[in-house]
């Protein structure tokens, strides 16, 4: 999978995408990321990328013709066609894990980061076909949600994340939250590992992971309830989970 980033600051991204799971992705060349630095596209004289706003106001907006020239460089190199556009902003659809896993089907996607005030509304009228947010917050730039989008997206490319992380992941599509974890040791300054976990019994182990799992769900985060299939066993276990509260 391809993503184009169009952005003012190529170097932030670096760290992000040498490191860990990302950095081994890209080297296997399950992912790419081509970044696009604007200001090599101006044409002016100082490489200048925005302008003063029309109508007056505070901050500069970025002006349509670097980004109008990269979207027609990006565009012939891929045959005339230009793939997907995403645009990052407060104003954009609410970033989720479904959207992260429609995208990841996609095999060419191309990121618009903004900076300053905004972007020349045209080249979201023109070249924009997706406008996301990662949340109600405002940032200095589109920057970290482009690499947070690319970050969850590529869990789900095939390959990327190891065998058993992808299957632990289909177990927990299902839209409840994580049961607790422990690793050695069992005793850490008195405090004890659940002994189920050491029992061996995988029925045991998992209905109490599941148990903890639905708990976890109904006292933190109620709301993912509602978008939820639970099993017959599930709602029973969830009844006496509600009981106790
Ligand atoms: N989820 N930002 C985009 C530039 C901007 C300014 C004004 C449109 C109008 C954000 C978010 C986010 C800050 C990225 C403003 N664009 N992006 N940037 N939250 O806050 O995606």
């Amino acid at each position: 999978m391809v993503f184009d980033v169009l952005t003012l600051f190529p170097e932030m991204f670096e760290s992000v995408l040498n490191t860990s799971i990302l950095g081994r992705a890209i080297k296997k060349g399950l992912i790419k990321v081509n970044l696009y630095n604007i200001r090599d596209f101006a044409k002016n004289k100082h490489k200048r990328v925005d302008d003063y706003p029309y109508g007056g106001g505070c901050g500069m907006v970025m002006m349509p013709q670097p980004l109008f020239d990269a979207f027609y460089y990006i565009a012939q190199l891929n045959g005339g066609t230009l793939p997907t556009v995403i645009y990052f902003s407060p104003q954009g659809t609410t970033f989720n894990q479904k959207i992260a896993t429609d995208f990841s089907k996609a095999d060419h996607l191309v990121l618009l980061c903004g900076h300053y005030e905004g972007i020349d509304q045209r080249i979201i009228d023109n070249f924009v076909d997706v406008e996301i947010s990662i949340g109600d917050y405002v940032l200095t730039g589109g920057e970290l949600p482009a690499m947070i989008f690319i970050d969850s997206v590529s869990r789900f490319v095939s390959g990327v994340l190891g065998d058993e992380q992808s299957a632990r992941e289909e177990s927990f599509s299902n839209g409840l939250l994580e049961y607790p974890q422990y690793t050695r040791p069992y005793d850490y300054q008195g405090h004890k590992v659940p002994e189920v976990l050491l029992s061996g019994n995988h029925k045991e182990i998992n209905k109490w992971r599941k148990l903890h799992s639905l708990n976890n769900t109904l006292i933190k985060r109620p709301d993912l309830l509602k978008n939820t299939e639970l099993s017959a066993e599930d709602k029973q276990m969830m009844r006496i989970l509600k009981q106790r509260t």
